[in-house]
């Protein structure tokens, strides 16, 4: 039964929890209970919470395919790698340029970004196989471009009828002499989110072009930025600030990249980790052959921008850098402290909801503490639990039949270019003062005791927060963005920004600060009423009701 109407200070978290599950049959709900946790925000026991499990059928899942994670996500903002989808138009058609990663065409002009590639299968090639036509497919690309490299991306039929991807993509690249060519086997179904598909295609940037180009690039401090993807310009912004504190960014995976970027990324000195579940294969697999240490850094919000900042000039430890850090900071900040000072007033104790992939609903929640917000609930589509606990819990993780699926590589330590860039004891000296590498504490740990955290939130769990918590602002993707929205709730699309940002670095926080002070101070919610709340004609209730 239905728990009896309750205003919103009555709202206990259990009760919102129950009312969550209150609606599933019996399995369901027992399922769905190990993924919606009440926080308890400790430092070293946070609740365990199930993630990265397929999702019950049935049930309206905000998720993408392995595909997407692939050939979308980790691949597709290189703007010099010509990405050919095997497979039928639809999966080219729906991953082109719908991810805002922006991109800088670079001094030699080869930028594929604006082009869709595809082996256009149709019902004979998944009769009689496709293997000639992605050949062919292959040598147009190569005639046409002359690019650097063409990466294959498998999608569920190719998957399906077992075409030999990897050995088509060897043999052009013997025929072809000077073009990379490499196939990714990510069909859409392969794992249970897109989560597989940044493991296949870190995999497969390792394999196949990391370490390929050994010429030393000039620059003083030099780093690897991991898992920042460009959306709305983030990555120009914080690269304009690495640049002004005298940081050079070596490579970046894989907003506005180009594939010399990953070519030459073992020779940086530092990796920063900003996506921890995108890439996080990535840095350990640098530190592992190379010898290059990471740290997770965040640039989402004034404060974590700062840290971070400070964090690289520690890393380095020359005085110069450290004082052109404050000095950068100390500019900044001062058109950061007047925007927030303008805005407290409107947004102070408002309150949000964030449900995105598997980091911003974590580095937001900061940006929001910045104005005075308070996140009610937060969640993420296909992180895993170290995402939501912190790496702490590594060692405990089950591997099950899904992960199994995704191959893992065995790497090890380079016999003629491994380099520890630390030794040991200054690894241990960093430590101490308060540089922790191969960290990530997780979500969870930074959200206050009460506060729901939730994996895998579907539509009708979405709709159900929304009407008992009434946040101010929900934020996720474009599936959300009009069902919420004709609740009467501002939604703010934290995949795509909506056509705006870039909301990373201190500029990029004086934006969002506006924006959401535009979104949840706008009137234009209170007018909203849907036709049949206006006039009544029909009503009905659910036989089980
Ligand atoms: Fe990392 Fe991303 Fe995200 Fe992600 Fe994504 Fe994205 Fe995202 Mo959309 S890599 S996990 S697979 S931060 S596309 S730039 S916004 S779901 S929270």
């Amino acid at each position: 039964m239905a728990i009896a109407k309750k205003k919103l200070v009555q709202w206990e978290p259990t009760d919102i929890k129950k009312e969550l599950l209150s609606k599933y049959p019996a399995k369901v709900a027992r399922k769905r209970a190990k993924q919606i946790m009440i926080n308890e925000a400790l430092e070293n026991a946070t609740p365990e919470i199930t993630a990265n499990v397929r999702t019950i059928p049935g049930i309206i899942t905000m998720r993408g395919c392995t595909y997407a994670g692939c050939k979308g996500v980790i691949m597709g903002p290189t703007r010099d790698s010509l990405n050919l989808v095997h497979g039928p138009i639809g999966c080219s058609f729906y991953a082109w340029l719908t991810r805002r990663n922006q991109t800088d065409p670079g001094p030699d002009g080869a930028n594929y970004m604006p082009y869709c590639f595809s082996t256009d299968m149709q019902d004979s090639d998944i009769i009689f196989g496709g293997e000639k036509k992605l050949a062919q497919a292959i040598q147009e690309c190569y005639d046409l471009f002359h690019p650097v490299l063409i990466s294959v991306f498998a999608t569920c039929p190719v998957g399906l009828i077992g075409d030999d991807i990897h050995t088509v993509c060897r043999n052009m690249k013997e025929k072809l002499g000077d073009c990379n060519v490499f196939a990714f086997s990510c069909e859409g179904y392969k794992g249970v989110s897109q989560s597989a598909g940044h493991h296949i295609a870190n995999n497969g940037i390792f394999t196949h072009i990391v370490g390929e180009n050994d010429e030393v690039k000039p620059g003083e401090y030099k780093i690897n930025l991991l898992g920042e993807y460009n959306i709305g310009g983030d990555g120009f912004e914080i690269d304009a600030l690495l640049r002004k504190c005298g940081i050079t960014t070596i490579s970046t995976f894989s907003g506005n990249s180009s594939y010399d970027q990953f070519a030459s990324c073992h020779t940086a000195d530092l990796s920063c980790v900003m996506c921890h579940r995108s890439i996080n294969y990535v840095a350990d697999m640098l530190e592992t052959k190379y010898g290059i240490p990471w740290i997770k850094v965040n640039f989402i919000g004034a404060k974590a921008t700062a840290k971070s900042l400070r964090k690289i000039a520690q890393y380095f430890g020359d005085q110069k850098l450290i004082d052109r850090v404050e000095e950068v900071i100390a500019g900044e900040m001062v058109a950061v402290e007047a925007a927030q000072k303008d805005v407290l007033p409107r947004t102070q104790g408002k309150t949000a909801m964030l449900f995105v992939g598997g980091s911003r609903a974590h580095h937001y929640q900061e940006l929001f503490a910045e104005i005075g917000m308070k996140t009610l609930a937060a969640g993420y589509e296909f992180a895993h639990r170290d995402d939501y606990e912190g790496r702490r819990v590594l060692p405990t993780l089950k591997v099950d039949a899904d992960s199994r699926n995704i191959e893992e590589i065995e790497v090890e330590p380079d016999s003629t270019r491994y380099n520890p860039r630390k030794t040991e004891a200054e690894l241990k000296m960093l430590d101490e003062k308060g540089i922790k590498f191969k960290e990530y504490e997780g979500m969870m740990t930074e959200m206050e005791a009460g506060t729901l955290a939730i994996d895998d939130l579907n539509q009708y769990e979405a709709e159900k927060l929304v009407e008992l918590l009434k946040p101010d602002i929900f934020c996720a993707g474009i599936k959300e963005k009009f069902s919420i929205q004709k609740l009467g709730i501002p939604m703010k699309q934290l995949h795509s920004y909506d056509s705006h940002g870039p909301y990373a670095a201190f500029k990029g926080a004086v934006n969002f600060y506006y924006e959401i002070d535009r979104l949840v101070n706008s009137k234009v919610w209170g007018y909203l009423k849907a036709p049949w709340q206006e006039s009544p004609e029909l009503s009905a209730t659910y036989v089980w009701e």
